[in-house]
């Protein structure tokens, strides 16, 4: 059996009811196949697929919280600290029911390579809770973020391991952690990023993620001879990533019809209006159905079904396996010509392989939203400095390294006779650091 098969395997056996993870490792491994095959007995020695697939550590922990009525109530609370290799455990806690200790693996996992493909010094971790901060008062969720953090503060710290947001998780809750971070320690350090501006938080963060996605989708679309300007686009979800994307296309000149939330979608074919989006989203905290009291020549439709709304370019910007094999069909058919993944892993497996086989332009999102994490790094390095940078100076920076980032992948993808294919290329790029990186720590 080949060393991919054979560890893919061990991963399945090994760690059992983690689907996600499971599809992960899968992708990432089948895709450094080649790499791998060309240096078989070194890695076999070095066992470095079974520490690259193994999480260094993974803290698990009870997280109690009194709500409203005086009731208390019990949470699960993980932080995965997946890979040190080039730096301190990097990466977002995420706040939803459907958390579970697999899911934050396939994240961090994922986390280890889009860190690495950055190029600043970053390792990967994930974490989160399946507390549902939908409905809760603010006050249920700085109670929360206290007893989390009254945990989890034992763990992390601004060169050990730094958090930051990631669904469920944003200015607010970033800044209840903190503010308890700094109680229980005394210390007043960046082991948080995506902080509030007025405490130790970087421009640009907020704004990174989407902006990232739109510049690296801009640049692959020069190299493929095609333009953004005048595209029309359908982005999922109406969070931070989504909301941020279609700002930056709109600004590029490309036409947002459609946009959603876990409930449905909204189709606005004169073109999303994003003061209303994030007077619903960012203000009120409401549901993108509202849209529509807002825009009344605008549809909405309860459910899925974001992906038959017609277009030329599909950013999928909500979770995990949101976008399917009958999904991908169904952009094809209305002729769509790039799909890049806001969110992490939001396309399934047997969708990837059809978007690929049918030439539309693919962007996976280990590539595609590490504008965010390393936006991220840029906040550590300004906390770091004691200096805030301006907005124009991190955002040209992020510019940079998403240029940078399309350009690893692109020069792997070729390297190995797969030109074009950004999966492959996205994954050996960010593997051959991680990789060169532990070798060189030795057995550790
Ligand atoms: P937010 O919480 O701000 O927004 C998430 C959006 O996705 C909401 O519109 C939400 O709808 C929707 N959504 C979440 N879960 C589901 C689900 N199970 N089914 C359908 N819709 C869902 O999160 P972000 O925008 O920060 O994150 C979105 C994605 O981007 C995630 O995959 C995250 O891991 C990834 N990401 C985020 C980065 C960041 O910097 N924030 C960086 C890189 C990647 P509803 O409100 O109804 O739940
Ligand atoms: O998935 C991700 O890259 C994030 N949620 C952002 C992580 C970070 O540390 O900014």
């Amino acid at each position: 059996m080949s060393y991919v098969d054979e560890i893919y395997a061990k991963v399945v056996e090994q760690n059992p009811g983690e689907a996600e993870f499971h599809q992960a490792v899968k992708e990432v491994l089948d895709s450094l196949r080649v790499v791998i095959d060309a240096n078989e007995e070194k890695y076999r020695k070095l066992a470095v697929l079974e520490n690259l697939v193994e999480p260094e550590r993974i803290i698990s922990f009870r997280v109690p919280w009194v709500d409203d009525k005086g009731q208390v109530q019990v949470n699960k609370g993980y932080r995965v600290q997946f890979n040190s290799a080039i730096g301190p455990y990097k990466g977002g806690l995420r706040l939803h029911p459907s958390v579970n200790q697999g899911i934050l693996k396939f994240l961090g996992f994922e986390q280890t390579f889009k860190n690495s493909l950055t190029g600043l010094p970053i390792g990967g971790g994930k974490g989160g809770s399946n507390f549902d901060p939908k409905g809760k008062s603010d006050r249920e969720v700085m109670a929360f973020c206290q007893s989390f953090m009254t945990e989890l503060y034992k763990y992390i710290g601004a060169d050990q391991d730094v958090p930051a947001g990631d669904i469920g998780v944003g200015a607010r809750e970033i800044g209840y952690l903190y503010g308890q971070y700094k109680r229980l320690t005394g210390l007043y350090e960046g082991v948080l990023t995506g902080k509030g501006l007025t405490y130790g938080g970087s421009l640009a963060r907020k704004e990174a993620t989407g902006f990232g996605l739109i510049y690296i989708l801009k640049e692959m679309l020069t190299h493929n001879n095609m333009e953004l300007a005048g595209k029309t686009v359908v982005i999922s979800g109406s969070g931070n990533v989504a909301t941020y994307a279609a700002q930056k296309a709109q600004q590029f000149g490309a036409k947002v019809v459609a946009m959603s939330d876990s409930n449905g979608y909204v189709y606005d074919p004169d073109g999303i209006k994003l003061d209303v989006v994030k007077e619903i989203k960012e203000v009120r905290r409401g549901r993108i159905k509202e849209y529509v009291d807002a825009v009344p020549t605008a549809k909405y439709t309860e459910g899925k079904g974001i992906w038959t709304v017609p277009c030329d370019i599909a950013l999928p910007c909500a979770t995990q396996n949101e976008l399917n094999l009958d999904d991908a069909k169904a952009l094809k058919a209305n002729g769509c010509q790039a799909v890049a993944e806001g969110a992490n892993m939001p396309t399934t497996r047997e969708a990837t392989d059809f978007i690929q086989a049918n030439g539309i332009l693919f962007m996976p999102g280990k590539a595609a939203n590490a504008g965010g994490v390393a936006t991220s790094a840029l906040e550590m390095s300004q906390n770091s400095l004691r200096m805030s940078w301006t907005f124009d100076e991190v955002d040209a920076k992020l510019h940079d390294i998403m240029v940078n980032i399309f350009a690893k992948a692109d020069d792997a993808a070729k390297r190995y006779g797969m030109p074009g294919n950004y999966v492959a290329g996205a994954n050996i790029a960010g593997f051959e650091k991680v990789v060169d990186a532990m070798m060189a720590q030795g057995v550790c």
